[in-house]
């Protein structure tokens, strides 16, 4: 059995326990606790250990999905989290401008670490005050397009929207197509 290891990181809020609940076949451990920081004011609950999730492509491959948690203090789980996975995706709320540098901040520490597959998944599109997808990229530091790895919508809410997120991940792991 082939396992894909997939992180799926972002700030409080992008929608990573959504995403991994959405498409996961097992229930998710459920690892959230009541807020009790600075987002205590806006989300009653964040992921304090990570969210875990397992996808079956087939009989011979498997997707396991790791969210990291959100908070700043618990930093230590991305490096565990991330050295394990293959790939990753960077969940970004388009409407929350005021997130695009800690978003950028999650980019510099991956970076640090890992050479591996990813894509930017862009969440909140359709609520008001959501920002374009060239004008995220810039404030994410991709200046010139070309370099920038591929950015898309995703409604964490949505099966098929997630579904389709990492589908355009795993083909950059999987030579042949998964759908
Ligand atoms: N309107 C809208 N809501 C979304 C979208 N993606 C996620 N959400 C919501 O955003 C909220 C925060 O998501 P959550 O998974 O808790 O974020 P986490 O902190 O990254 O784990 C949830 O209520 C989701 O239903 C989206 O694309 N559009
Ligand atoms: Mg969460």
């Amino acid at each position: 059995m082939e396992i894909f290891k997939i992180a799926v990181t972002g700030n409080v809020g992008a929608g990573k326990t959504t995403f991994i609940r959405t498409i996961s076949e097992i229930e998710v451990v459920d690892t959230e606790r009541r807020t009790t920081d600075e987002t205590a004011s806006w989300k009653k609950t964040t992921t304090v250990a990570f969210d875990f999730g397992r996808l079956t492509l087939n009989s011979d491959q498997v997707v396991y999905i790791y969210g990291t948690p959100g908070q700043s203090r618990f930093d230590f789980m991305w490096d565990i989290i991330i050295n394990q996975a293959n790939a990753y995706v960077l969940l970004v709320a388009a409407h929350r401008p005021q997130d695009f540098r800690g978003a950028r901040r999650i980019l510099a520490f991956m970076n640090q670490r890992v050479q591996i597959p990813m894509v930017i998944g862009l969440t909140h599109m359709d609520c008001e005050g959501a920002w374009e997808e060239d004008d995220i990229a810039l404030a994410l530091g991709f200046k010139n397009l070309d370099n920038c790895p591929p950015i898309i919508n995703v409604n964490a809410d949505v099966p098929n929207s997630v579904a389709q997120c990492l589908i355009t991940l795993l083909e950059q792991l999987i030579p042949v197509p998964v759908a």
